[in-house]
């Protein structure tokens, strides 16, 4: 391994550790009445997970000179509309799954009433932290990154990426025309996964007080991390078991679902990772901060395994 690459293990360790905590310290106490729901919403939490959205917004902030650590609890909400969009996901009305973070999902302890319930419970937790007083931060600057994180997860962008997703199912069954499901496959990637992912970069910019150039390029390099992203996730679905991926492996081609192998190929695919690589790295350049880990990470998220 490089100094490099040990470097930024460590670096995404202790980042990782202080969101852990912020997580553990800030939800509900399982024993809060009525306890079922508070038990549900803290059993999905803190599953493990690889904590990504929230690992971006503290290295785009710490990109733009500011320290990280006074942002942790704005963050640290990413996670929990991360996690509701899981809960919900894997709930038999939609994906029907049953292993998640390595666990039984939150439906099959919890039964199907409750974990819908501790997704929406998560989902106005994180508002209530997205907004709490931060010291030293403009509440319009405030007001503003609510604005981007709402609007990426609306009926426009993750929730409506999802919708779309259900309607493409077995898409290929009825459909050649290759350039219309590409762009199909693109507005889905984009909205169901890349939505979130640039909107926690700018989170971590907006709060930071980054200028616009600044948040331009950390837009641009969300929108191709987050598409990237998905792409790695449809070729580990193919590619890898479900003890390492810690949910259900093979999943999208027994659903009929359109993804880059899919349709592309599983080379053609790498080689779309490469190009949005490679763009990621130009655009985390032109941000320039002292300390940018941000190039790094999205080599990470490209070449990784799980
Ligand atoms: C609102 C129900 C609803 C869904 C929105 C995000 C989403 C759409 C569904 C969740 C399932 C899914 C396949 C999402 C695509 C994004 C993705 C690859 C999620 C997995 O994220 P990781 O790998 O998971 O960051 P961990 O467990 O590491 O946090």
């Amino acid at each position: 391994m490089t100094a490099v690459a040990l470097d930024l293990n460590e670096q995404l360790a202790t980042w990782r550790n202080q969101v852990e905590q912020t997580l553990a310290r800030n939800l509900p106490a399982e024993d809060t009445p009525p306890s079922m729901i508070h038990r549900a919403m803290r059993y999905s939490v803190m599953a493990g997970g690889k904590r990504l959205r929230p690992l971006l917004a503290i290295a785009a902030a710490e990109a733009c000179d500011a320290d990280p650590a006074r942002f942790l609890v704005p963050f640290a909400a990413l996670e929990l509309i991360h996690t509701y969009s899981l809960v919900h996901d894997d709930l038999p009305a939609l994906d029907n799954d049953e292993l998640r973070r390595g666990r039984p999902t939150a439906h099959v302890v919890f039964g199907d009433a409750i974990a819908i319930l501790a997704g929406d419970a998560l989902l106005t937790e994180a508002f209530s932290w997205l907004s709490r007083p931060i010291d030293g931060v403009d509440p319009r600057r405030q007001l503003r990154a609510i604005e981007v994180v709402s609007t990426a997860i609306d009926s426009k962008g993750m929730i409506g990426g999802q919708v779309a997703d259900l309607e493409a199912e077995r898409i290929m069954e009825r459909s050649r025309d290759e350039t219309e499901l590409r762009k199909t496959l693109e507005f889905i990637h984009t909205n169901k996964t890349a939505r979130l992912i640039t909107a926690s970069v700018l989170l971590g910019g907006i709060l930071a007080g980054a200028d616009e150039e600044r948040l331009r390029s950390l837009e641009e390099y969300g929108s191709a991390v987050g598409l990237a992203f998905q792409i790695v996730d449809d070729l580990l679905d193919v590619e890898q078991d479900a003890t390492t991926l810690g949910k259900t492996a093979g999943k999208d081609e027994a659903q009929g679902k359109l993804t880059y192998p899919a349709l592309v190929g599983r080379e053609a695919a790498r080689h779309e990772v490469d190009a949005l690589l490679a763009k990621a790295l130009a655009t985390a350049g032109m941000i320039r901060g002292h300390r940018n880990y941000l190039p790094a990470i999205a080599r990470f998220l490209c070449d990784r395994r799980a």
